[in-house]
């Protein structure tokens, strides 16, 4: 039976009834029964109010008060809640023992087995499911954790804060350690490892002169893949006391990497655990992304240690003031260590191909949601990325002097506390002066805005007048929504290429070089323009908006070819191929003749070529929107297979147009010499995999074969899997061979073989579904494991737009049988999954209604968790 759950709100916030001051662990782990003994300070707010604490699958086996036992008459204990009727109404010792099965979790939440290794995971509710506790973020205790183990299957023992204590047990085979945090947290960030595990040390010197141990843990053998990750994190660590002031504050830091785990990685004070494959690294078997993404995860785990651990949020609701404020810290720390400009670019793009869908469907929510059925729903793109996107706002509003006072109160007043939006917001407005409740708006509005802008030259006043129109669409539960404190940053470019100067500009908040667009309609008058100028607005992408500028394709060229904002030059040359993109949709769709403008085609190369642009900006410019950018923009009526369609078309024209161009080009860049995985080298492999990705358009056997040459002489995963992704991607035959030696490679390495699942996934042809639902069964792949489901599955249902959009419904139908199997398992990865349908309902009608089917069909389970009954619910409604 389907769990019933009742919708949190944010307006019901309560106060807990209790402090817990102290808590005391002890587990003794064995797979099957571990035991865990808690002893608990209590402390009450609310003298005597019932205790009533959280709990989830856990077995009660002993309960103590002050070190007595306390009949079963005065409390009840379910599975789900243990409740003390009338606690003493003084501060009072609370002792637990729960037995819990970690061999049997595979929900990953909790204290669960990973490749024969203990390890937890608690955010947001998984302590609950170690045992009874207050399982609350505004419940800060000290912690001390004892673990006691097997010596020889556990030699490591570990938990949060520093170590004080371990040893062997006299007369037996087993061992322990005590672990000690003297900096008082919620239970989500409490953590315990155990397991035989192999160890890479480092140091590192804090400002104020204090040595850190850092410990990485890993699978035996793979030590020599952490160097990366191990740079990352020192890197880090100075770059928090630079850019923040903010310094490391224990003994040591330690980072776990293990195979099962349910999403990134985790901050648990001092002893983040990660998934293997945000650690490990090598030029083998890491491709040139994945050492970035492993370089962003390491620093935001380790940003949370400020933003999230030392300060952390009152409730959940407030997920985005540690997510989207850590997310932007480590969005600026790669800017800081990698291109900014190129950075910029890559951070959009994925909130363009996120959080976009996700504001403009059914399950839009404001970056702090104010009713939640289930928590772990809400760690989405809208409470991370344009959580990010609306603190990198605050800045632009009030400056990088005006920023930092506010970062710098927000620590010294709130550093211990679990806190909120408004008291975050209340350091910025405090150190600054200024008002930011139109600003506040950002948090409570879903949706994305939409701005119009129109210009007109005057030439014989030489002034220039911009007008600018905001309006945000309605979302689920948001009809009507008042005009939000949008940050336009811009320049006036002139017929040369260079800014032009303007003497005065009125009528609407103009600071430098940012407009402050707060009004429905606002027109902005510049004086003393000396020339008609193109204006390039929304630099940086200054605001998480969607922006109609109408401007003409010769403008628009002009600004790919000349703006001085990387930014806009990249965005249009996206806008140019989206527009081209949708025109020859309808094209395509109406059996009409192909209406591609070469024009832009040739100032692609032109852009390519040009060797005064870094090459990881020119890649990025090369890189064509994909079928699901092109969907999202068309927004209604979507039919994947003619957008397929329309891409071929231009991808055809690329080839025949410029194609031997971008095969020199890529011949010219692609040989970086030895592998290095600096921004720099990177950037090269870049240019020549994206140059190469546009020559094959025309599927010209001489096009194809350069491809897999490519494959074949590859000595890095970078050009291997770039070239195996053309091959794969475009469904040329060639990829069933060089597929197969891929995976022959990579036989024993899960983290290659999610490659190759994920790009088997993706081929975009007919004989795919059956090929993955045989996949579903080879021994590569596994229906416990997270990382293979996500490849696999999840590469289908994200990234095969015509395939998991079968027009027979059949792909939607293996999905959802997918779906409902696995939510028994581990419903937290199930319903995440689900998400591929959060755009459903901007399908042509005959898949919508296929997609609805299979969504009915998931929704009439009566045993569906709570997780996955949410997503359904909130997709279909
Ligand atoms: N805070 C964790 C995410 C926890 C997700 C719980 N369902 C990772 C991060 O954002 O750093
Ligand atoms: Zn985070």
């Amino acid at each position: 039976m389907t769990k019933e759950t009742t919708p949190v709100r944010l307006s019901d916030y309560r106060a807990p009834d209790y402090a817990i001051d102290t808590v005391s662990l002890d587990f003794s782990l064995a797979p099957t029964a571990t035991q865990v003994t808690a002893q608990l300070a209590m402390r009450p707010n609310t003298p005597g109010a019932p205790l009533v604490l959280d709990g989830d699958e856990v077995k009660l086996i002993a309960i103590s008060i002050n070190e007595e036992y306390i009949p079963s008459s005065a409390y009840e204990a379910t599975p789900q809640q243990l409740t003390i009727k009338a606690p003493p109404r003084e501060p009072f010792t609370l002792e637990i023992v729960t037995e819990i099965n970690p061999k049997a979790n595979t929900k990953l939440m909790g204290l669960y087995l990973s490749n024969g290794n203990y390890c937890t995971q608690c955010e947001a509710e998984g302590f609950r499911r170690i045992t009874y506790f207050l399982d609350r973020p505004d419940v800060l205790a000290v912690y001390t954790t004892r673990i006691e183990a097997s010596k020889a299957a556990a030699p490591v023992l570990l938990s949060n804060g520093n170590r004080i204590d371990g040893g062997d047990i006299p007369g037996t085979t087993r061992h322990f350690a005590v672990w000690h945090d003297p900096f008082p947290k919620p239970s989500y960030l409490f953590a315990a490892v155990a397991g035989d595990l192999g160890l890479v040390e480092d140091s590192f010197t804090t400002m104020s002169g204090r040595e850190v141990a850092l410990h990485i843990y890993c699978e035996h053998g793979k030590e020599a893949r952490c160097a990366y990750a191990m740079d990352a994190l020192k890197r880090s660590m100075r770059w928090d006391e630079t850019a923040f002031g903010r310094e490391y504050d224990l003994d040591i830091f330690m980072i776990v990497a293990v195979s099962d785990f349910n999403m990134g990685a985790m901050e648990n004070k001092g002893l983040n655990v990660f998934n293997d494959k945000y650690v490990l690294a090598d030029p083998d078997i890491a491709t040139d992304a994945d050492y970035a993404g492993i370089e962003t995860v390491i620093a935001h785990e380790y940003f949370h240690n400020w933003t999230g651990d030392r300060i952390t949020c009152r409730d959940w609701f407030q997920l985005c003031l540690k997510e989207g404020l850590t997310v932007f810290r480590d969005q600026e720390f790669s800017s800081d260590e990698r291109s900014r400009g190129v950075k910029r670019i890559a951070d959009v793009r994925t909130l363009l191909a996120r959080q976009f869908p996700e504001d403009a469907g059914p399950l839009a929510h404001p970056v702090r949601p104010e009713v939640y059925s289930e928590i772990n729903n809400f760690y989405t793109a809208t409470v991370y990325d344009k959580g990010a996107e609306v603190i990198r706002m605050l800045k632009a509003i009030l400056g990088e002097d005006g920023f930092r006072a506010g970062m710098d109160l927000y620590f010294e007043r709130h550093d211990g506390q679990a806190v909120t939006i408004e008291d975050f917001l209340a350091s910025f407005a405090d150190a600054t002066g200024k008002d930011l409740s139109q600003f506040k708006l950002w948090y409570s509005q879903a949706g994305t805005p939409e701005v119009t802008a129109e210009g007109r030259y005057d030439a014989r006043r030489q002034t220039y007048s911009l007008s600018l129109k905001q309006s945000i669409p309605p979302t689920p539960g948001q009809q009507t929504k008042s005009p939000m404190h949008i940050p336009v940053r811009f320049g006036l470019v002139g017929p040369n290429g260079a800014d032009l100067a303007f003497t005065s500009a009125t009528g609407g908040g103009v600071e430098d070089d940012v407009i402050h667009l707060t009004e429905a309609a606002q027109t902005i008058v510049f004086e003393g323009v000396s020339a008609p100028p193109v204006p390039s607005l929304l630099r940086g992408f200054s605001a998480p908006v969607k922006i109609a500028t109408g401007l003409s394709q010769t403008d628009q060229l002009f600004l790919l070819r000349t703006d001085a904002d990387a930014f806009n030059r990249w965005r249009a040359s996206q806008q140019i191929a989206i527009q081209t993109l949708i025109a020859e949709t309808a094209a395509v769709r109406s059996g009409a003749q192909s209406k591609l403008d070469p024009a832009f085609v040739d100032a692609l190369a032109e852009v390519a070529e040009d060797d005064s642009l870094e090459p990881a900006f020119r890649a990025q410019i090369l890189q064509l929107p994909g079928e699901a950018d092109i969907a999202r923009e068309i927004g209604h009526d979507v039919d994947p297979a003619a957008i397929a369609g329309a891409r071929k078309r231009l991808m055809a024209m690329v080839a025949s147009r410029i194609g031997k161009r971008l095969a020199e080009l890529a011949e010219r860049t692609g040989n970086v010499g030895d592998y290095s995985p600096d921004a720099a080298s990177a950037g090269r492999r870049a240019l020549a995999n994206a140059a190469l990705a546009l020559t094959v358009g025309q599927a010209a056997p001489e096009a194809i074969g350069r491809v897999v040459a490519r494959f074949e002489s590859a000595d890095n995963m970078t050009d291997r899997l770039a070239a195996l992704s053309i091959l794969a991607s475009n469904g040329f035959e060639e990829r069933i061979a060089a597929l197969e030696t891929f995976q022959d490679r990579y036989r024993d390495d899960p983290l290659g073989l999610d490659k190759w699942l994920m790009l088997e996934a993706v081929v975009p042809l007919e004989t795919t579904l059956d090929r993955v639902k045989a996949l579903t069964t080879h021994p590569a792949f596994s229906l416990t494991n997270p990382n293979r489901i996500r490849a696999l599955i999840g590469g289908f249902a994200g990234s095969n737009q015509t395939q998991f959009n079968r027009p027979d419904g059949a792909g939607y139908d293996f999905f959802a049988d997918f779906v409902l199997d696995l939510d028994k398992r581990n419903p937290q990865t199930a319903a995440r999954l689900l998400v591929s349908f959060r755009s459903w309902k901007a399908l042509e009608a005959g898949r919508r209604a296929l997609a609805e089917k299979a969504l009915r069909r998931i929704a009439a389970s009566d045993s569906l968790s709570s997780d996955t009954r949410d997503i359904v619910t909130r997709t279909l409604a």
